[in-house]
């Protein structure tokens, strides 16, 4: 028999490049690079490349299991989705609908997300969340209050048409290598980058102009750059005229501010501000990427709001090569918060709090008595298990024990818990805490679509059968809604998308065939005839009047401030080789090779006072507790500051779980912490 190319897509990063999986005998033994692929052309970064390598991994879950003291045991599937169904049931009698908690995988396909947000409404519990909560919910709640929608507004290739690129806040040349391609082509084409980042990174090496911000300053670097922009007559009075609302507050906001108090504030120079406002401003097009580092802040809505607000006062949005690029980060969690698996929103944006919502789908469902949200966050969960209100949790390819901050507080709560399900590829350390692990298929063994962060969604056929006794999440999903009683109509990923169809307007014309096609389809899309859509905003906002609504903010300083106790502030990160928990990355034995274990980047200057070398084992300590890291002694970092990426458990150990009070993402780039040699 001979081998077979079957078109995939990679199952990290929401940059949502495309390969062949070369298939022989029933096995995935390669993979091919697609060359016809509008976003990658072809090329992979380094984790794309190794994906066999977590997919044909020799721990992967292959059979259900159950608990049984401090191990687990071999358990049949009918055993296990009787012990789930019990589990949730038995609260369900008991406490009620919202004692339930459920956690959807932005690593899984739409469909699965689909299903996952209908069972547990259909149960009554309002309580379904994803991980954007920890990354890009300041975006789908501060983009979507300014533009009214919270997405990317261009693609990614239409990179190459910025004559300004601004990238605050994001790694790309690391977190989506393959950006970096689109970035390269507008420089090899005169554009300027300017990149605003704390350390310098190699996105900073790319950079015209580096502003090496303080951390936790971007808001007053924002607002600065719109003084200038205003006062030096820069503004685009048309468009702000014509297409917003809210510029009388902003300049009212801006009184008195001056382009020195934001360099004294941010310790980045009033010249470079000055500048980098101008080429912003001026560009024939500009594009304003931003990510973690302005999200994962107190004030992370406020951020995204003001970056929005600083495009709409040049007028750099709703053209080619101009517009606001939010870096999301897994590969479907703009498919999982499309689909509605976040605690405010019903499929397709419909607010949870709306009565009309939850009616809406009463009649699409059949169902009575859906509930109304907003329902508890993945962070509010946590604390509700703390505090007994959240009985059962759900949990599909999510591994809060590794990736939530101040991990003591999520281990506290899940023990508090009276049942954990995990839906799993690999024994994570949330799996170790479960009742009842369930074995899931991976990406290249299940039918589905996925949506990468600009908007394209492609679908992809199963090229593998799954390993061992695995199975496709939606068969799962659907045997647990039948134990509960409950019919959820989705027995095929093709059957799901047709719903997803009918109910959700911006797929509406996504069907299977047409997303099939290599490079798939962009949404909008709202039926058959429809080709997609490259560029939001053109003509109108997505708001009810279709005007933008400018911020006004003033920045809010950090939760937690270096103090004698804790002088050092603690910034946390990716770097290119790993990926968020590591469950799989650290399974690939050629990215382990390049990026072994934890360590703590620390200037120069710190670690003579500290006397500490490079290489040396330290002591990472918050008021959390502390743990232990390998120094790589660089001026990356300036001094008072380390950074240490959380791929390993130990990181999350001591970051600061304080939440931006709007969209309840922890404060995971501001913690105070000591170092201390190992004695
Ligand atoms: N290799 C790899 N790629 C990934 C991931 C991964 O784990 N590994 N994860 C994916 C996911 S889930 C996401 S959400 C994305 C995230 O992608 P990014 O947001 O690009 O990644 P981070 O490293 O968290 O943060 C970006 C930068 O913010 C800077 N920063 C920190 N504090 C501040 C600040 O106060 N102001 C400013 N302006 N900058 C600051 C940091 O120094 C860092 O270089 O990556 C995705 N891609
Ligand atoms: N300190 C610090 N912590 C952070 C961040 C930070 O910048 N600093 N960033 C935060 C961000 S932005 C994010 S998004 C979170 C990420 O947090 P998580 O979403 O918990 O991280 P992942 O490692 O992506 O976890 C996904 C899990 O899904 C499993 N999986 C993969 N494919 C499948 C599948 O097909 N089916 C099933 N059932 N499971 C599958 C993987 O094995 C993995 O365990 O981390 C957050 N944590
Ligand atoms: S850039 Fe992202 S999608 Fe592309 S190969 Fe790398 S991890 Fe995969
Ligand atoms: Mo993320």
């Amino acid at each position: 028999m001979s081998a077979k190319l079957i078109p995939s897509v990679c199952p990290y990063c929401a940059v949502g490049c495309g390969f062949y999986i070369v298939v022989e005998k029933g096995k995935a033994i390669g993979i091919e690079y697609m060359t016809e692929h509008p976003t990658c052309e072809g090329a992979l970064c380094p984790k794309g490349n190794a994906v066999l390598e977590f997919l044909n991994h020799e721990e992967r879950l292959k059979y259900p299991l159950k608990r049984a003291g401090d191990t687990f045991v071999r358990i049949s599937w009918d055993e296990a989705l009787d012990l789930v169904a019990e589990g949730l049931s038995r609260n369900l009698k008991k406490h009620g609908p919202k004692s339930l908690g459920f956690l959807a995988s932005s690593r899984c396909n739409n469909e699965e997300n689909y299903l996952m947000q209908k069972l547990a409404r259909m149960l009554g519990s309002p309580n379904v969340d994803n991980c954007a909560r920890l990354c890009h919910s300041p975006t789908v709640v501060g983009l979507g209050a300014v533009f009214g929608a919270g997405a990317m507004t261009n693609n990614l290739i239409d990179l190459q048409n910025s004559k300004c690129i601004f990238a605050i806040g994001t790694n790309f040349t690391e977190a989506h290598p393959i950006v970096t391609r689109w970035v390269q082509r507008a420089k090899d084409r005169g554009a300027k980058v300017i990149v605003a980042d704390p350390r310098i990174t190699s996105t900073s090496w790319m950079a015209d102009m580096h502003l090496r911000i303080k951390p936790g300053s971007d808001i007053d670097l924002l607002r600065g750059m719109m003084k200038v922009i205003i006062d030096e007559g820069l503004a685009d009075q048309k468009f702000i005229s014509q297409r917003t609302d809210g510029y009388q507050e902003l300049l009212q906001n801006l009184r008195g501010f001056s382009v020195h108090e934001a360099a004294e504030l941010t310790g980045v120079s009033a010249d470079q501000i000055v500048k980098a406002a101008r080429i912003y401003a001026k560009s024939p097009a500009s594009a304003l990427l931003y990510s973690m580092g302005i999200t994962q802040h107190v004030c992370g809505t406020d951020n995204v709001k003001l970056c929005a607000t600083l495009a709409l006062v040049s007028g750099q949005i709703g053209r080619p090569g101009s517009g606001v690029w939010p870096m999301r980060g897994q590969n479907n969690v703009q498919g999982n918060c499309d689909m509605g698996g976040m605690a405010e929103f019903y499929p397709g944006y419909k607010r949870a709090s709306d009565p009309k919502s939850a009616e809406f789908f009463e009649s699409a469902w059949g169902a009575s008595g859906l509930p109304l949200g907003p329902g508890l966050t993945s962070t509010e969960m946590t604390d509700a298990a703390l505090e007994g209100t959240i009985k059962a949790l759900y949990i599909i390819g999510e591994d809060p024990v590794i990736c939530d901050p101040n991990i003591k507080k999520t281990t506290a709560a899940l023990e508090n818990l009276d049942f954990l399900v995990v839906q799993e590829i690999f024994m994570t350390a949330t799996a170790k805490m479960a009742d009842v692990v369930l074995p899931a298929a991976a990406w290249a063994e299940k039918d589905g679509s996925y949506t990468s962060m600009e908007r394209r969604v492609q679908w992809i056929d199963q090229a593998v059968s799954p390993v061992g006794e695995a199975r496709d999440g939606l068969w799962i999903i659907n045997e647990i809604g039948k134990r509960l009683g409950l019919d959820l109509k989705g027995t095929s990923a093709t059957e799901i998308l047709k719903e997803i169809n009918r109910y959700v307007p911006a797929y509406g014309g996504m069907t299977k065939e047409r997303i099939s096609r290599i490079g798939g389809l962009r949404w909008p899309c709202p039926d058959e005839t429809h080709p997609g859509t490259d560029i939001l905003h053109c003509e109108r906002f997505a708001t009810a009047d279709g005007k933008a609504k400018m911020a006004s903010v003033l920045n809010v300083p950090p939760a937690e401030m270096t103090s004698p106790e804790y002088p050092i502030l603690l910034s946390t990160g990716r770097i290119v080789v790993h990926y968020n928990s590591g469950s799989m990355t650290r399974r690939s034995p050629s990215l382990l090779e390049r990026d072994p274990e934890l360590y703590v980047e620390i200037n120069p200057e710190d670690a003579a006072s500290l006397k500490v070398r490079h290489g040396d084992v330290v002591k990472v300590k918050t008021v959390r507790g502390e743990t232990e890291a390998v120094a790589r002694i660089t001026g990356k970092v300036k001094p008072g500051i380390v950074f240490m990426p959380f791929h390993w458990q130990g990181t999350n150990i001591i970051t600061s779980d304080a939440l931006d009070p709007v969209s309840k993402i922890p404060e995971y780039k501001m913690a105070a912490c000591r170092i201390e040699a190992k004695s």
